[in-house]
């Protein structure tokens, strides 16, 4: 095994089997394993995605098709991906805090619990990737792509190694702002393949706001009729179709992400009175707003029309959201009383709880009661008080922490950064990295925090090239602290995976920050 393996997250056992690395060659075939038996309709086989794209990842690497097959060969050198039947799991499990350390003395093979474990094993004779899943099985193919290493003469190999892994949190996401800058369908594919190749499975889409709103529902057409044309400072806009919709939720599932759509309310909704008047206590639309202050806009419970729009907005996501979760936003609403507010929150939640979704919202509906059981907060200012949402955790809140000094992707890197915003401070690589998620809100009871969620907001970035030059390096940090147990986290070790990675985003064409905290190969020219 070489020195460093660069497989980030970290998995929970990485160790080398004591044979030959694999090599790629002409003959290498890629089995869709089954019990002995060949696979009827291979097109519907649940384990077909995932190994057309081990086929397509290793045929690309080596230059030259690598066939797909249904009936093992039976000859050495296979890749066999199979999805196995539920499996007895290993007694202790990574998603249980507090989980004993791995590799001690447990079998090493057993799949960890989980529908998102897997298996890898590398030897000269074969490589064979198991999983209950297909995510699983995703997530294993994403492992083999970061192991594959081509060699000066144009040979791909990949270490003979065993990898036994599966996610700490079940929740691992980026919340991405649209509305201030509109990202386009093929932006918005760039950065849900990096989603995937650091195996965080939720994209959070913050699709409204006081500038624009970027999804087009059935029910109220005028909104991205009249509310979509720009983004902050005048800069071009957009929206998503229901046809870019599926698009977006497609290619997101292929690569093992589940989308999670956030209508704000009943602040941040300036677009929203932009394009109908009857929100707003005098019957008038708004003017456009195309600034960056927050806090302004707000809806009115006394409006006739606010419960409608309410009832049609959120009624028509969750319709067109089949994952489990819509978020109802609830964030910086400056100009309210809490009655007020805790009954518009309400309305939303129970909108989006009437078509059996369940609801995510800002740190500011932990102090709303009556939210729908499971309501999943998510913590962003790390300034305040634990005791809301300790509280709201005991009456069946699940936490979801986006800690602003930790994992807002959008704070500048440092003080000289041309890019992003400094509310919460600046944010380097090991500000990302170094902390402890069951530490942050003392008194939760276990098992509340849901995940770790990193935001891209984007008041300053204009440009995919900006996007990733601020989510690189750092989501991949974030993506180690979501998914890696702790004992597996380590600044400077990471720092040695990363390398590799930085020549994969060069490969990518992608821009990126060479952070100094990092250590990378000089840039390519
Ligand atoms: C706070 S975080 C906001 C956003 C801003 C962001 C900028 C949150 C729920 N609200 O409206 O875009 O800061 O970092």
């Amino acid at each position: 095994m070489p020195d460093v393996v660069p497989v980030v997250p970290a998995p929970l056992v990485l160790e080398p089997v004591d044979a030959p690395p694999y090599v790629v060659s002409a003959a290498t075939t890629v089995v869709v394993a089954t019990t002995g038996a060949a696979v009827d309709d291979p097109a519907a086989h649940p384990a077909t995605p995932a190994a057309v794209l081990v086929a397509d990842l290793l045929g690309r690497a080596a230059g030259h098709a690598v066939r797909l097959a249904f009936e093992d060969p039976g000859v050495p050198g296979a890749v066999h991906v199979r999805l196995l039947p539920d499996a007895p799991a290993a007694s202790t499990g990574p998603g249980a805090p507090g989980a004993g350390a791995v590799g001690d003395g447990r079998d090493a093979d057993a799949l960890p619990p989980g529908d998102e474990a897997y298996r890898v094993v590398v030897a000269a004779d074969g490589v064979r990737l198991d999983a209950r899943t297909p995510e699983g099985l995703v997530h294993g193919v994403v492992t083999l792509r970061q192991l594959l290493r081509e060699l000066p003469d144009g040979g791909v190999e990949v270490p003979a190694v065993r990898v036994v892994d599966a996610p700490r949190y079940a929740w691992r996401g980026l919340s991405l702002d649209v509305a201030r800058h509109f990202v386009s369908v093929p932006d918005l594919k760039v950065v849900i393949g990096l989603l995937g190749h650091y195996k965080l499975n939720v994209l959070h889409l913050h699709l409204t706001d006081d500038q624009a709103w970027r999804l087009d529902l059935p029910s109220r057409p005028e909104l991205v009729r009249r509310s979509s044309a720009h983004s902050v400072g005048g800069d071009p806009g957009g929206h998503y179709s229901a046809a870019d919709w599926d698009e977006i939720l497609t290619f997101a599932q292929a690569r093992g992400v589940r989308v999670v759509p956030e209508i704000d309310v009943p602040g941040h909704v300036n677009a929203a009175q932009h394009a109908y008047g009857e929100l707003n206590p005098d019957g008038r639309p708004t003017d456009e707003y195309l600034g960056i202050e927050v806090g302004f806009s707000r809806l009115h419970d006394d409006l006739p029309a606010t419960h409608a729009f309410l009832a049609d907005v959120f009624g028509d996501l969750a319709r067109m959201t089949p994952g489990a979760y819509v978020h109802v936003g609830g964030d910086e609403v400056l100009t309210m009383a809490p009655e007020e507010y805790a009954r518009l929150v309400r309305a939303a939640a129970d909108a989006v709880a009437a078509h059996g979704r369940t609801v995510v919202g800002w740190q500011e509906v932990a102090h709303v009661d009556g939210l729908p059981p499971g309501t999943v907060v998510q913590l962003w200012d790390d300034r305040v008080d634990p005791a809301p949402f300790v509280a709201a955790a005991e009456r069946g809140a699940r936490i979801l922490l986006s800690p602003g000094s930790r994992v807002y992707l959008d704070m500048k890197y440092d003080a000289d950064f041309p890019l992003g915003l400094e509310w919460a401070g600046h944010v380097e690589l090991r500000d990302a990295y170094a902390w402890e998620p069951e530490e942050f809100l003392p008194g939760l009871p276990e098992g509340a925090v849901i995940g770790v969620e990193a935001a891209l907001w984007t008041e300053t970035l204009r440009t995919l090239d900006d996007l990733t030059t601020m989510l690189l390096p750092r989501l991949a940090a974030v993506a180690e602290v979501a998914w890696s147990a702790p004992e597996r986290r380590d600044l400077a070790d990471l720092t040695r995976r990363l390398t590799a990675h930085g020549a994969y985003w060069d490969r990518l064409g992608l821009a990126w920050y060479r952070s100094p905290q990092g250590v990378w190969d000089a840039p390519v020219s």
